[in-house]
Parts: C-alpha cells; structure tokens; sequence
C-alpha cells in the first residue's frame, strides 16, 4: 500500500472542484436552467472529451499523479495533467461502468432559489421571526449575516420583488438501452405532481436518446438531491446535490462557508444482482462464484443484519476507498478536501446516496452541531457524530477552532459484529484541512469516548451503542425552532399501519409493504388517472399481510384530512423469526412530522431480543395495530407540534416510527424504501391524495406512453381524411368560416358585419369549453 502522504498530491487536483454551494444561477429572478445527461461512464478513464471521442484507462503512479494507458499497445503514455485528472472519475479507483450526470460522480451541483417572497414579507422574516438576538446557539454566524445583509437587503429589494423564479431542467437520456427518470429528492412539487420524476407513477418513462424538460418551483428550502428514479440506476451513481436557498438573509451560502459532502457506499454488483442473490439465499457466495471464502452478513450493535452483501467500498463526493478484506485502512485514492480557516464558521449539507450502508460521519477533533433534517431547520444539537441511511439528508455547522493542521471526516459503517466476533467497520475518509498550505495526510485519531465524557450520536437505528460509552440520540428528539401550528390535536386523524417487511413467495423471501409487493402500472396514473387501457393488479384480490402478493398498491387519502402512518418493520411469519433490517422509508411531496420512534426491546448487553411490545401482528389476518387499542385512531398521544419534519425515517427493525402529516398535496406520490434493491424489489406504493378532480390537471404535452390496444375505429383514423383529426370544437368553427368567406362574396358588407360577430361568440363559446389553464389546488 502506498503511504497517504504521497496520494495527497493528487488531492489537490479534486479538492475545490465542486464542494462549495454555490448558486447556478447568480439572478434568482429569472429562470434557472440547468442541462443534464445521463450517460454510461467508466471509471478511472479519461475521456478525449466529455462528448466522448477517445478515451482510455488510467492508473495511479506513486507520486499520485494519473497516468495514461495507451490503448493500442497497453504500454503507459504520459502523465496527465491537473485539468486532466480533475476530468476523470476515480471513485474507488477501480474501473466500473458506471451511470453519471454529465459525466461526473457526483453529478454537477445545482443550487437555486426559494420560490421568492415579496421584499416586504422577507423584510418582516427578519426583523420579527429571525432577530440574531432570538438566535439561539449560532448567533455569531447568524449575526455577521444579518450585518453583512442590510447592503444587500436594499439590493435585493430593488431586484427581488414579486417574482417566481422557476427551476428548469433539461434531462437527455444517452443511456443506449435503459429508461429513466429524474426525481428531485425533498422538493414537494406543489401543483406540479407531474414533475416528480417517479417514473411509471408521476410520468412517462424517459426512453434512451430523448428529452424530458422539468420545470417547477423549487420548495421547500434547504438540502436535497436529486437521483434517477428507476432501476439501479441510483447506485451506479445517477445522483447529484440539490440545495434550495432559503429567501432570506440568514442562509445565503457565503463563499467557502458551505460545504455538499454526499456519502454513498460503492458496490461491487447493481442492486438487480443483490435482489436475486438475498431472494435466493445465495449471497453467502457473493464475494464471487470462484472465490474460497464465503461471505456472512455482518451485524450491527444490537446483533441485527447490518450488511447481507460485503462492504466494497464507499465515497465521499465521489472519491474513496475500495476493500479488498474486511478490515479498514487508509485510502489509497484520491479523497476529498473540504479547506476551512480558523476561527470561520462551516455548514457541511450531508446527503447519504447509498444502495444500501448507512454510515457514522464525525470529525476527528471537532463536534458537529445539526441544524437540519431532510431540508428542516431544527434547533442546533451537539454531537459527536451522526448517522445517515440513503435518503436522508442532516446540516451541520463546525466551528474551526483549531490552529492549524488537518482532521480526517469518517464516514464508517454501522458494521460490529461478524462470525459473533467483533470487527471494525468499514470506514472511508475525507479531509478538513486548515489554510492553504501543502496537503498533507492527517495524523489525528477519532474522539476517545468515555464513561466520563460520553460521545452522543444522532440517529441510531437502535437504542442503546452499548459497551463504548455512547449515548444515541433518535432523530424523532430533535426540535423545530417553533412548532408547526398545523399539527396539533385533531378530532379527526387518519390513520394507517404499514408493515414493511420480507414476506415468502413460495420458497423465496420478498421485501413488502404489508405484504404487497409494488407493480406499477402500465402507464403513470397521474398522466392517465382514466386510462382504461391501463393495466393494474388491484390489491382488492390480496389478502393483507400472511403470503407475499404483487399488485398495484395505492393508498387513498382524502385531500385535507390528518394522517397519522405507523411505519413498522416487525415480523410476519408464523415461525416467529425475525428477519430484515433498518429501512429508510422515503415519503414523496410531503414533510412530515416525526412524532414517536418505537424500539423493540434489548437485553441487558443492548442485544435486540424482541419485538416491540406495542404493535399486535394477527398471524391470522397479517395485520399489524397497537396492542392497547385505546390508541387507535390517532389517539395515541404524541401532542408535541415541535418534532422535526422528514421525508426520509428510519425504522428500527422490530420497531416503528409515528409521522403524522395534512395531506394538503394533491398527487399520486411514490413512498418507498431507500434501499436501492428493496425498492427494486417492490417495497414501495403510491400514496394518492385527493381525488383526481382535486389535482391540477397534467399538461396536455406530456409524452405519452402505457398499453397500446389499437381499436378498429382508430386504426380506420389513421387512413382516413386528416381533417378529421381536428376536434368538433375546431372543425365546427373552421366550416363556419368557410360559410362566413362564401357569405363575403354573395353578401352585403352589413350582413357580413352580423355574421362575423356571431361566430365570434360561437367560436369564444367552444374555445371556453377547451383547455384553458391550470386549476389551482384551491379551486
Ligand atoms: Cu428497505
């Protein structure tokens, strides 16, 4: 292995390519456009140009210079240069094909503005809502704010008012034989369901060498992302960072002050591959057909499955580490630098972009104090460290108060136990670094954590870190900065118990929502809510729960009431045997609230030994509901308005989480695991709030797709006069300006005068019976 200090040189080339936010766009008035491609690529290649032309393989030389491989004779070439090695993705630094945006791993950054409030409204946000002296634990970074934007407050008066700047882009599909769809990861797509890049459910499936155009108003503020939205694309690397500044002052990412830090694991095999391995109980073999050692799930610290494939690698804005063994080590490969200066003050907007491994991120010698969720501001909270499942995003600020020198961030692996012996976990690495001195390989060590000085983690996916002196902290514990007034007691609330859980097909285990496993329908409902070619299996003909059965699921919710969802993750079958694993379950359109995290219960070693004792499973009819009935129907009291808002939960494996949330989106919205292969798998549904009526309308030029079952009679329209293509309303009006020609002829100018003004009105009369604009959701 080569010493670090020496890579570190390569670092250079990567370390300010696209880590600081920065807006796309520099005026929040206009339209921000941004083009993407999604395209095949392969890693540790350098392309002659981006619009590909030649390319050919690299290799790492000790100085930690790339070096080109000629492709004719296999013999190196030449050294590449810096603008050169900032092109090529080295990821791991093994050669994958992989699935980027514009070539890139992650895909270009975009980051716009909040859809705009009125100059007078922000003006009010500030002086009332957001006083530095009502700014609790980040005064000093708010203040300097609030000073530095009287200037650009007056600027911003003159040049923001009364706008709705709108996001804009363009995806070209250059994957040769795959489908695909954009979904913006956080963004509620308020009156634009149609642009919610679920592909199958909210649009057409974009097919390979076409364009689909997304246009929409980016809300709510804060850190998101985007990702393809079909197949494996997700984890061969179809992701990028989205952040929506918020309109006012206080958040406006400042140059060097903010920083995109997404985490993902890095996997050997597309999570298809994943699907049928753990389906057919064979993935002891995955470390390959031909090698010795097989593999077993490693465990997490309540002994629970941590990873039922082997940790491969992991990457930090696209740079990381690749392991051959499961033991960790230092990074052979290009990593990330994140350059801070004493004294300043940092937010790092965390993503994690994972198939499937969650991960610890900490900062050797700093804590980390979180500030958001999933886009949520949340009243600050000191940690040592947090845990990230795919989907989830968490802010922190860092204070840089060290002199000098260079901290490792840790992404590590939930991983502890394997063969009932504990193990590290898999860790990957990238750098703070203080100033602008030479890089250099840190030499600090991860925070000693003891019974005296306990190190706090935020978001474990179990109660206890037992045995090293941490106490975790459930994301469900975090504190809006004021209560969400639209929240609090309800005479009514709509409640629902989903299971998500592995349930057996014959002989084959399959993930579920209560049983279900998601088909999509043959075209997007919320393009063609009447299709009548429209294949679906409606789950009216499953039984809920017991014996694994795929069909359409859609959940109906009626638009404006109170919901309360109960996201378990317990056992299913008869035989009592629990088995699956934490999931991030992703709810499109909406935020909700996190109310209640349920745990099952713990030896006195923090070893799970069974289920939550507050949800009854009926082996009988496969439905899950609280023991103590009394909590039923929203009862359950979980009056605190102040819990943080999701989109993205965590759910123990044997527990539960509570999110309540006003179904006031009209839309057919996608929920689903995060786990790339359990997705793929069908542990998904849609959730469809309001009913169709309610919804704006889809835009008449939505690309068209789904059954095709041609009738006689439109088979005949395809020979027949293309006139009758026209519609009644257009053909009734063209023959009576036909009659209206031949009456100039023949008659008098007065008698042409009447005839003109009646078929005006005529004609206005049908155009009103037409497609004429977009309803509001109010209407
Ligand atoms: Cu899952």
């Amino acid at each position: 292995m080569t010493h670090p200090c020496l890579l570190l040189l390569i670092g250079v080339a990567f370390a300010f390519r696209s880590n600081e936010v920065a807006p796309n766009c520099e005026d929040a008035t206009e339209p921000c456009e941004v083009t993407l491609e999604l395209g095949f690529s392969l890693t540790m290649v350098h392309y002659e140009q981006r619009e590909r032309g030649g390319a050919s393989p690299v290799n790492l030389r000790p100085d930690g210079k790339l070096r080109l491989i000629r492709h004719d004779d296999c013999q190196v070439d030449r050294t590449l240069t810096d603008e050169e090695m900032s092109r090529v993705v080295t990821a791991d630094g093994r050669h994958k094909l992989s699935i980027l945006y514009n070539g890139s791993l992650p895909g270009p950054p975009i980051v716009v503005y909040e859809n705009q409030e009125t100059y007078e409204q922000m003006s009010v946000a500030i002086t009332k809502k957001h006083a530095p002296a009502k700014v609790e634990g980040l005064k000093p970074w708010y203040s300097n704010e609030i000073h530095g934007a009287r200037k650009q407050r007056r600027r911003l008066e003159r040049k923001y008012r009364k706008t709705k700047p709108e996001v804009v882009i363009t995806l070209t599909n250059a994957l040769e034989d795959e489908s695909t769809s954009l979904h913006i990861h956080g963004l509620h797509q308020r009156n634009t369901p149609w642009m919610d890049g679920a592909g199958g459910t909210s649009q057409c499936l974009v097919n390979p060498g076409e364009t689909f155009t997304y246009r929409f108003i980016a809300n709510p503020p804060g850190t998101h992302w985007y990702h393809a939205h079909h197949g494996n694309q997700r984890s061969m690397g179809a992701y990028g960072p989205f952040v929506v500044i918020q309109q006012n002052f206080m958040q406006k990412p400042i140059a060097n002050t903010e920083f995109h830090l997404m985490v993902s694991d890095w996997m050997d095999s597309p999570s298809d591959r994943i699907v049928e391995l753990v389906r057919r109980e064979a993935v002891s073999y995955s470390y390959g057909f031909d090698n010795a050692p097989c593999y077993t799930s490693t465990k997490q610290a309540d002994g629970l499955d941590c990873g039922v494939t082997p940790f491969t690698s992991a990457l930090i804005n696209g740079k990381g580490v690749h392991y051959n063994t499961g033991t960790s080590n230092f990074p052979d490969w290009p990593i990330e630098i994140f350059k801070v200066y004493t004294g300043s003050q940092y937010r790092f907007r965390v993503t994690c972009a994972s198939m499937t491994y969650a991960f610890r991120i900490s900062v050797d010698g700093h804590s980390l104090r979180v500030v958001a969720t999933d886009g949520g501001e949340v009243l600050p909270r000191e940690v040592e460290s947090v845990v990230i499942f795919a989907g989830e995003r968490y802010d922190f600020a860092l204070t840089a108060d060290a002199a000098s020198g260079s901290f490792w961030i840790r992404a590590e692996s939930l991983e502890r136990y394997q063969n009932q012996k504990r193990i590290e976990p898999h860790t990957t690495y990238a750098i703070l670094k203080y100033g602008d001195g030479a890089d250099v390989a840190p030499t600090s060590s991860k925070r000693n954590c003891t019974a005296e000085n306990p190190c706090t983690v935020l978001n474990c996916p179990y109660r206890h870190h037992p045995d090293v002196h941490t106490v975790c902290v459930p994301a469900a514990d975090l504190r809006l900065h004021s209560a969400d007034p639209t929240l609090g007691r309800h005479s009514k609330i709509r409640e629902d118990f989903l299971n998500f859980h592995y349930v057996l097909d014959h002989d084959t285990w399959k993930t579920s929502i209560n049983g279900k496993g998601f088909q999509a329908p043959s075209s997007p409902p919320q393009v063609y809510p009447n299709d009548d070619q429209q294949a679906m299996k409606p789950c009216s003909e499953c039984e809920d729960g017991n014996i694994y059965c795929g069909c359409t699921h859609i959940l109906e919710i009626d638009l404006g009431s109170v919901v309360q969802f109960v996201l378990a993750t317990t056992v299913n079958n008869p035989a009592g045997v629990l088995n699956g694993n934490a999931h991030g379950i992703h709810m499109h359109g909406h935020q909700v609230q996190v109310v209640r995290i349920g745990w099952p219960t713990y030896d006195d070693q923090g070893f799970y030994n069974g289920l939550t004792p507050d949800i009854m499973y009926d082996h009988h009819t496969g439905h899950i509901r609280w023991t103590n009935m009394s909590w039923s129907d929203g009862a359950l009291d979980v009056l605190d308005n102040s819990a943080p808002l999701k989109d993205t939960m965590v759910i123990p494996v044997g527990g539960y989480v509570v999110v309540r949330f006003l179904a006031d989106n009209p839309g057919y919205w996608f929920m689903h695991c995060h786990t790339e292969f359990h997705n793929v798998e069908g542990m998904a549904m849609i959730f469809k709030v309001g009913n169709d009526s309610q919804m704006n309308r889809t835009p008449q030029n939505m690309r068209t797709c789904g059954n095709q079952n041609p009738s006689s009679v439109s088979l005949g329209l395809l020979t027949a006069d293309p006139s009758i293509e026209m519609t009644e309303d257009v053909t009734d009006c063209r023959d009576t300006l036909r009659i209206l020609r031949t009456a100039t002829m023949s008659l008098a100018a007065i008698a042409l005068f009447l005839l003109s003004v009646n078929v005006i009105i005529v004609c206005q009369s049908s155009a009103d019976k037409g497609y004429t604009s977009i309803p509001t959701s109010e209407e």
